[in-house]
């Protein structure tokens, strides 16, 4: 068992030999291994400590507070090495150059569809047309039965439409922006000049112009005396201040149940081996009687024109995009061109 003496010097010797190696330590890495070796759960002071139940009763006092003066010293001595290092290191790290330009954050922006619904709101409000917003979820009232589309019409075939299920029997996406004529006519004053855009629904096959979700823009104008000259003009004039002066259009005979006479409009699109090509755009034509009659207004009095045409196309044209799907898959390079 050593003696009092030699345990006083051991524990002399293990705080001088710490503080030579403290001394030395001068960065945060080799403090950190300087602190583990000495003050850690294993180092040196918790060995020192260990030993006092080995010692004799009569020493263990002596022992125990020598011990504890030498970890408080190396405690500190610890301290004070850390405070004079970290500073250090501190200021070695190359300071900011407030000079540079900042690094701007990636901002979004909105999407081209909706561009182009805010740019036709502008075009059309200029044109004296109101903005209506209508639900796209809608009933077989709304979709078909108040627009004098019979139970037998091939456009009421539920493969031919998304019906939601469990909503009750006539729940379903809208397939036409048409619905919000209805909606208009039910809810207004005449006369009424609204357009509304918005996002509709059909289990169509996908190709290159054809979506199962896609755009359209709605027109109406309910007064006394409109004609299809109205209709003809307004369209014009509206494809003229969307796709410029140069666009071409034309009409052709058509037919929906909703409107007599009806007409279908193309635009000619510019294809990628320099030839043109008729796309068609929307359906048009004057309001049907009997669509007046189902929101009670006198067709004896009240005339009306409407038309619907599809947004997506409008910009595969203005933008010289010639698949629909591009417009849908999300792909930054393809959207940060707009
Ligand atoms: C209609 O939806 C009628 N409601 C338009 C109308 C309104 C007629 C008012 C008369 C009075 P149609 O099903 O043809 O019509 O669609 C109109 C336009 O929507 C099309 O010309 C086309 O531009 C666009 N469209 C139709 N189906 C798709 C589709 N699957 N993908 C992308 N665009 C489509």
């Amino acid at each position: 068992m050593p003696t009092w003496d030699e345990l006083q010097q051991e524990l002399q010797t293990l705080r001088d030999s710490a503080r030579d190696q403290l001394a030395k330590a001068t960065d945060p890495d080799a403090l950190e291994r300087w602190r583990i070796d000495y003050l850690g759960s294993k180092g040196a002071i918790k060995d020192a400590m260990a030993r006092l139940k080995e010692l004799p009763r009569e020493t263990r006092g002596q022992y125990g507070k020598l011990a504890n003066e030498v970890k408080n010293t190396l405690n500190e001595a610890y301290e004070q090495a850390r405070s004079a290092t970290v500073p250090a290191a501190t200021a070695s790290t190359p300071a900011e150059d407030v000079t540079l330009p900042g690094r701007k954050p990636r901002v979004g922006h909105t999407h081209i569809i909706t561009q182009t619904i805010q740019e036709l709101c502008d075009i059309f409000s200029r044109m004296g047309f109101e903005v209506a917003y209508g639900p796209e979820v809608e009933d077989e009232q709304h979709n078909f039965i108040d627009l004098n589309i019979p139970a037998w019409h091939p456009a009421r075939d539920p493969l031919d439409n998304f019906f939601i299920a469990g909503c009750g029997e006539d729940v379903m996406l809208r397939s036409q922006t048409s619905t919000i004529q209805i909606r208009v006519m039910e809810d207004s004053d005449l006369p009424v000049r609204v357009v509304a855009c918005g996002r509709v629904y059909r289990p169509d096959t996908v190709d290159a112009t054809h979506s199962f979700m896609f755009h359209q823009v709605e027109g109406l104008y309910v007064d006394e005396g409109v004609s299809m000259a109205d209709l003809k003009t307004t369209v014009e004039q509206f494809c003229k201040a969307y796709f410029g002066p140069d666009v071409a259009t034309r009409f052709r005979p058509s037919f929906f149940p909703f409107t007599e006479p009806s007409a279908e409009v193309d635009i000619l699109f510019h294809m990628p081996d320099g030839s043109g090509k008729w796309i068609e755009l929307g359906g048009c034509g004057m309001v049907d009687p009997n669509v007046l009659d189902a929101v009670n207004i006198d067709p004896e009095t009240y005339t009306g024109w409407a038309f619907g045409l599809g947004i997506e196309r409008m910009v595969m044209r203005k933008h010289n995009i010639h698949d629909i799907r591009t417009l849908y898959e999300s792909d930054i390079r393809f959207l940060q061109q707009f």
